[in-house]
């Protein structure tokens, strides 16, 4: 058994919905068990400008699938609610990243794990440190660390 974190984000088409849509998506996942939802935040873009903000927020999973079955799963969920891939880094109605798988560190093409963006990503950092204060992220050290030297960049939490 492992425990993994998942990084929401929604920037169109409802993006509250999506995300708490996602939510209970996560707990249909084979051979896993949903252990907490962070709240939802609000983020101004990371990537071009003009696109409207972000609705991110965090989960943890207890799962016995393996690395890739759970990127499969979590990528299944994003084409459920209408995914499609255009512009890198632009408006999305729904991504989920693998942020973190336990205590590995994989770097393939298809999977980089922790997720390579975290340090500088506060609609990551700040909802990871509200459901797990104390992680330890491999190779990339205490997360409070990684908070405190990562500006909340206008994240806001959602009312
Ligand atoms: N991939 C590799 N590692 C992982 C991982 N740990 N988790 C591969 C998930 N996927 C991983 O992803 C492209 C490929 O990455 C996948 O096929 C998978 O095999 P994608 O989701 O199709 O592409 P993308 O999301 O357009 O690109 P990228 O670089 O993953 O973007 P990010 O990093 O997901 O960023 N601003 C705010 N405020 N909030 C946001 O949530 N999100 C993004 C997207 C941009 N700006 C944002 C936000
Ligand atoms: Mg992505």
């Amino acid at each position: 058994m492992v425990t993994a974190y998942i990084g929401l984000g929604s920037n169109l088409a409802e993006q509250v919905l999506q995300v708490r849509r996602a939510c209970e998506a996560l707990t249909q996942l084979p051979e896993t068990r949903l252990l907490e939802c962070s709240s939802l935040y609000l983020s101004p873009p990371m990537g071009p400008a003009d696109q409207p903000d972000y609705v991110n927020a965090v989960a943890a999973l207890e799962t016995t699938l393996l690395p890739y079955d759970l990127l499969a799963g979590i990528q299944a969920i994003e084409q459920a609610q209408g995914r499609t891939r255009e512009v890198r880094w632009g408006a999305r109605t729904l991504d989920l990243d693998l942020l973190v798988y336990g205590d590995q560190i994989i770097s393939d093409k298809a999977l980089t794990v922790p997720h390579p963006g975290m340090p500088e990503r506060a609609f990551v950092l700040y909802p990871l440190q509200e459901i797990a204060p104390m992680l330890n992220i491999p190779g990339l050290g205490p997360l409070a660390a990684l908070v405190s030297n990562c500006p909340k960049n206008g994240l806001k939490r959602h009312a």
